[in-house]
């Protein structure tokens, strides 16, 4: 295990608005960077200026917000949009070029050499400006390797911040990830950035390997959101880091996650997904006899995230047929009641028999429960 540091370059203002149901207003982006800033999140990813009218405004705005957090922009690798971004006031760019042999052919049509010579009269350029650059290489796991390393080489030669690594298309897997990052992490001296999109579900999992790989830079949105199905959702990688080691994410106010999920939900349209990391609705949930009563006794028997630490509860599930007396005892006992035990073998097969006939509610439980006692 070798990630030691690590930063987060979240993109809800940039790859976020590229999914389907985005459109934030000016005052919906200010809202987002003030609460990535107070959350602990290190960069901020904007939206290219050139992108619309409002797009360079809003940049501009958020550019000159106080904020802790490095306000970053993203742009083709382009001198004119490079003076674009500059004039936004931005801390730095993200450059991106498609590397694959898929882009090269039916995109921009330059072989690697004229890519590494556009890449270092921008790179020099936004350097010369005092601006941060990162230079990233559109669906890196379908171009050569070879190409890449010679690109990431010349670029890190040119001095920049960052190279990226983008699985724009969701492709990758973990190992190949890890394999990816390990050699660049041999050809370059500079940060390494990545960048993962879940079409085949490893978003997560692609970004942890990237890190341990030695990958210094991970970008995530709020609830994932992107491009088709979006990208490494902030609070999932924030759930896998925290499961191996709890300092890993002590640096963020992991407390105010739900807000910050909830905030975005809203303003994209969406509910949070039931089964979403740490926020979703059953998250904390424990249902089966057998769990809630290990659960009674230890919640770490089934909980690897403690719900406290982001602010939230967790759930003990009583009125389902799967239920058991010590769950069933449990709720009696918040409700003040306490059965003996053959009152309650009898109550929790009543509980049983009565769910078997059809959905009991928290209210019918416990209303079963006090009748019982009041009998
Ligand atoms: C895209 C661009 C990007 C860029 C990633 C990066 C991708 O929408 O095609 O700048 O590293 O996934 O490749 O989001
Ligand atoms: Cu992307």
């Amino acid at each position: 295990m070798s990630i030691e540091q690590y930063a987060i370059i979240d993109s809800t203002l940039r790859e976020g608005e590229q999914f389907a149901r985005t459109n934030f207003t000016t005052g919906q982006k200010v809202e987002i960077a003030l609460a990535l800033d107070d959350f602990g999140i290190e960069y901020i990813e904007l939206t290219s200026p050139c992108a619309s009218p409002n797009s360079f405004r809003d940049a501009r705005i958020i550019a000159g917000l106080p904020l802790n957090a490095k306000v970053l922009t993203h742009t083709r690798c382009d001198m004119e949009d490079a003076r674009v971004a500059v004039d936004t006031g931005v801390d730095g760019i993200d450059i991106l070029f498609g590397t694959s042999s898929y882009l090269r052919e039916f995109s921009h049509g330059k072989d690697v050499e004229q890519i590494i010579e556009a890449a270092g009269e921008v790179v020099n350029y936004i350097k010369s400006q005092g601006v941060e650059v990162r230079f990233s290489s559109e669906d890196s796991f379908r171009s050569e390797e070879s190409d890449l390393l010679r690109i990431y080489r010349a670029v890190d030669a040119l001095g920049v911040n960052r190279v990226g690594i983008a699985d724009t298309v969701g492709v990758a897997t973990p190992r190949q990830v890890f394999a990816l990052i390990s050699e660049v992490r041999h050809n370059v001296s500079c940060d390494i950035e990545f960048h993962g999109h879940n079409d085949a579900g490893c978003a997560i999992a692609n970004s942890f390997e990237a890190l341990d790989a030695g990958g210094t830079h991970l970008d995530t949105t709020v609830l994932g959101i992107g491009e088709r199905n979006g990208i490494t959702p902030l609070g999932g990688f924030l759930a896998r880091m925290y499961t191996v080691d709890r300092d890993l994410v002590s640096k963020y106010r992991l407390r105010d996650l739900p807000r910050l999920d909830r905030m975005v939900a809203g303003m994209v349209g969406i509910e949070i997904p039931y089964n979403n990391y740490i926020t979703g609705e059953t998250a904390f949930n424990h249902k089966a006899g057998i769990h809630t009563k290990a659960m009674l006794n230890n919640p770490e028997c089934y909980e690897i995230i403690d719900p406290a630490d982001f602010g939230l509860e967790r759930n003990i599930q009583v009125a389902h047929k799967l239920t058991g007396r010590h769950a069933v005892a449990h709720r009696a006992n918040q409700l003040g009641l306490h059965f003996g035990e053959v009152e309650l073998k009898e109550v929790t097969n009543e509980i049983k028999r009565l769910a078997d006939e059809g959905n009991l509610s928290q209210t019918e439980l416990d209303h079963l429960l006090r009748s019982r006692l009041t009998a």
